[in-house]
């Protein structure tokens, strides 16, 4: 009985990039150096997001361990990760992170024409827990000739050029849009041969689904045209019910969401008027995905990618999901 054969044409991430790059005519490869950049800091955070936990059990208590070296939070250390990566690959000229107040400004010497914004590691409140967390990424190319400024990260999400994110679940995958009309594209992690191999090409939203995502805790301060969705849901006028399941973890509820349909749902609340999700790292780039496989993202009354962000960390309510589930849920809330 032969073992798994070893497959010597692998379709790597990095080799599907590169035959991408070569279908675009104008391309001069700094997006696929960028990717890679990404790619580099992603495959970083699954090893430290692995064995976070044996870190934690070599008695290191605090913020230094047996060596006496500094241990970093596993978020400070992913948002490090992607800086440096994406700093070094001379491929942008200003970055957005989840971790950071301000811009963070490439020095000119190492500037490229892309921005990126970026959750390094979404869902960390889950790290203890073990729950699946993720990275999520939007790049958009800088058209303007003035020197970067937080005005060329405050663009609506139709300018994005690509977006993706890395799920650390029961095994570490990417997803990527590069650019609409071009597709989803999954890559799951070979820790054998330490690339990505393309096992989910083209991937869809199912049109509809049977899985509602919202975090119920908050019923009380839902709007009522919310309430009466979720109800309808749970017990429908006609047909099955649907069934309920909820991460708290974004990457994991929006990858289930892709793969399987339904809906996602984070709503504004009252404690919450613009909801709690960041619109540029969070659902923009969601949005932008789930779209590009075929399914919907609304902000409850506008598309998610039609916003005109005011603020690098501005909130915003986010739904998304299968295209008829979200036009049902949009017909209760307008
Ligand atoms: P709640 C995780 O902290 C996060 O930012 C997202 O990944 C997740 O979707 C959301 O918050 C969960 O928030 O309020 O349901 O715990």
């Amino acid at each position: 009985q032969q073992g798994p054969a070893f497959d010597v044409n692998a379709m790597t991430l990095t080799r599907w990039v590169l035959a991408q790059q070569r279908t675009a005519p104008s391309a001069t490869g700094d997006l696929t150096q960028l990717l890679n950049s990404i790619q580099t800091a992603v495959k970083a955070i699954q090893s430290a997001v692995r064995k976070a936990g044996i870190a934690k059990l070599h008695g290191i208590s605090g913020d230094t361990n047996v060596q006496g070296e500094e241990v970093k939070k596993l978020d400070v250390l992913s948002n490090d990760l992607f800086i440096n990566m994406l700093k070094s690959s001379f491929t942008t000229c200003m970055l957005v992170s989840e971790e950071n107040p301000k811009v963070i400004e490439v020095e000119t010497e190492r500037r490229g024409k892309y921005i990126v914004c970026f959750d390094p590691l979404d869902g960390s409140s889950n790290i203890d827990c073990l729950v699946s967390v993720g990275s999520i990424f939007a790049i958009y190319r800088k058209d303007s000739s003035t020197e970067p400024s937080v005005s060329d990260a405050l663009r609506p999400g139709r300018e994005l050029v690509a977006a993706g994110y890395a799920l650390y679940g029961s095994a570490t995958m990417m997803v990527l849009a590069l650019g609409a009309g071009r597709g989803v594209h999954g890559f799951m992690y070979d820790p054998s041969i330490g690339e990505f191999i393309l096992t989910d090409p083209l991937m869809r939203v199912p049109d509809k689904g049977n899985i509602y995502s919202i975090n119920e805790g908050y019923a009380a301060e839902w709007e009522e045209g919310l309430a009466k969705y979720v109800e309808e849901k749970k017990r429908p006028s006609k047909g099955k019910a649907y069934g309920a399941r909820y991460v708290g973890s974004m990457v994991a509820d929006v990858h289930r969401t892709i793969k399987y349909g339904g809906i996602f749902m984070y709503p504004a609340t009252k404690s919450a008027p613009n909801g709690k999700l960041r619109l540029l790292y969070e659902c923009v780039p969601m949005a932008f995905i789930v779209r590009e496989a075929g399914g919907r993202a609304s902000d409850g009354r506008r598309d998610i990618l039609d916003i005109q962000p005011t603020d690098i960390h501005q909130r915003s309510p986010c739904f998304l999901g299968s295209k008829l589930d979200m036009e049902e849920l949009l017909s209760h809330l307008n």
